[in-house]
């Protein structure tokens, strides 16, 4: 029985993979409870792919991610805003400029995963993780302030969020830059460890998570 949506993207920027995708499908790969499902890096078919694959699938939990080149951990984001301001083109060449996700809508969303716990548990899993406050203005964010105001209209017993993930020591090497990296298999095992974390806690940690910046 599926209870769990995990979606990553489909490669975007010129990569070749997309690790958030390669965590993702590993992850599914081994747990009945868990589908993952590859989203397009498209601001116009991102969002209606993830109401279809939520429709067809009806989990309790939905986990989004995302690749954050150059970020060293996995980070749970805890805040959506209502704002696409591309820096680069998507898949399909679109770049929206200073527009609204959802028109009308609030202009942020939280996360309703228990995101200090599951930071927690991927540490202890022994794999580096932190609270993000911030999951950008791309893709990445369109799809989790969509996927919470999807939440919150039509899906209210539904809980979800977002993570982000670093790139692939593959990708880095190829590159041939400096950039801090993860092994796909250790960001599978801190995916792991955050959903089994968001199924068994529904409320989060009272421990200091903050930014100062
Ligand atoms: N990362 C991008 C979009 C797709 C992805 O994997 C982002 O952070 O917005």
């Amino acid at each position: 029985m599926v209870k769990v949506l995990v979606t990553g993207f489909a490669p975007f920027g010129g990569e070749a993979v997309n690790p958030s995708w390669q965590a993702v499908s590993a992850l599914a790969a081994g747990r009945d409870d868990v589908v993952a499902v590859e989203l397009p890096c498209e601001f116009d078919a991102s969002l209606p792919a993830l109401r279809k694959a939520i429709e067809q699938h009806g989990p309790a939990l939905v986990v989004c991610t995302g690749q954050a080149g150059g970020r060293p951990d996995v980070t749970p984001e805890r805040v959506a805003i209502n704002l696409v301001d591309a820096r680069i083109p998507d898949n399909a060449g679109t770049q929206p400029v200073d527009v609204p996700v959802i028109a009308d809508g609030p202009a942020a969303y939280f996360s309703t995963l228990p995101v200090k716990a599951c930071v927690a548990a991927i540490r202890d899993a022994g794999v580096p993780a932190s609270v993000s406050h911030t999951a950008g203005t791309y893709v990445c964010n369109q799809v989790f302030y969509g996927l919470m105001h999807l939440l919150a209209t039509d899906f209210p017993g539904t809980r979800g969020g977002f993570v982000h993930v670093p790139y692939s020591p593959e990708q880095v090497a190829a590159a041939g830059t400096g950039a801090p990296s993860l092994d796909v298999s250790r960001t599978a095992g801190a995916l792991a460890a955050l959903v089994d974390t968001a199924l068994a806690v529904t409320e989060d940690l009272a421990v200091p998570a903050g930014a100062l910046h």
